[in-house]
């Protein structure tokens, strides 16, 4: 898909007339919008979320998070949420060091694939330091450290009726009436391939600890603190969400969160 450039004032101009007739006007850079079985206009017209719309056609697809130097980081990450999983696949994984961890990618893809913490690290790793907004009102700068996840998509080959990405997580939350919800969350496959988006293993130049998700959490640099998914074990991709949890694409989703989450 072309990089969608556009001023400031054509798309005041564009919104003031309304996302429909945006469709209809043919307007060149909003050609895809036209293609009848375009993924990303199959979402827009679903997901009926402005702020999403906003963020891919103001932002374009790959704009980046605004990055910081090092010397900006004031303290370190705050652990928030799930902090020590108690799970027993997790309890088990950390008593040895998470020498026998996998990450596994699998769902709608051609080849399922599993690696090994060694096999992360020995992939090409990248850092960035950017800020983490979370929505109870506090921000971190930190620097993550990991590979992206974008290749490791490309390895796996996701078929055509992939949409989104399922990030399964090794923690679950509340334990009320309804019992215990695994935490997840989801992507879109535009964020699974932003060149900032990565596996984590590293964080602050130190090895991704427990209270931050170790050993593994995604990174998804555009979006709020809590699409940022801890303990991850398993990426999934899939055509729909309606199988895992409440349905809406992640634990908070399911309690009213905004799915995109975009910053
Ligand atoms: N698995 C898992 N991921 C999670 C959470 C969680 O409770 N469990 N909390 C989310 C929220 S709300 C935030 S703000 C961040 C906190 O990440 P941190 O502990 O590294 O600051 O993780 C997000 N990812
Ligand atoms: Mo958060």
């Amino acid at each position: 898909m072309a990089n969608l450039i556009l001023s400031r004032r054509s798309f005041l101009t564009a919104s003031a007339a309304g996302a429909s007739s945006l469709v209809l006007a043919g307007c060149d850079q909003f050609d895809f919008l036209g293609q009848r079985d375009h993924q990303v206009r199959d979402f827009l017209e679903r997901a009926n979320s402005l702020t999403y719309q906003a963020q891919r056609v103001l932002a374009g697809q790959q704009s980046l998070a605004h990055t910081y130097d090092e010397s900006e980081i004031r303290q370190p990450q705050r652990p928030n949420g799930s902090t020590d999983p108690q799970t027993a696949d997790y309890l088990a994984l950390k008593a040895n060091n998470f020498a026998d961890y996998r990450l596994r990618v699998t769902g709608l893809v051609e080849n399922d694939l599993s690696f090994s913490l060694d096999e992360l690290r020995n992939m090409p790793a990248q850092s960035q330091v950017t800020r983490h907004d979370c929505v109870e009102g506090w921000s971190c700068i930190a620097k993550w450290t990991g590979t992206p996840l974008g290749p490791v998509l490309d390895q796996a080959v996701p078929k055509a009726s992939a949409r989104f990405i399922v990030y399964h997580c090794y923690d679950t939350m509340g334990g009320g009436l309804s019992g215990p919800e695994a935490y997840y969350e989801s992507s879109d496959l535009i964020d699974g391939h932003h060149p900032q988006t990565l596996l984590a293993y590293g964080l602050n130049n130190q090895t991704l600890p427990v209270s931050n998700g170790a050993p593994v959490r995604v990174r998804i640099e555009r979006a709020l603190g809590y699409k940022q998914p801890k303990y991850v074990h398993t990426i999934e991709l899939v055509d729909s969400f309606s199988k895992f949890g409440q349905g809406q694409g992640g634990y908070w989703e399911d309690h009213g969160y905004d799915w995109y989450g975009g910053i």
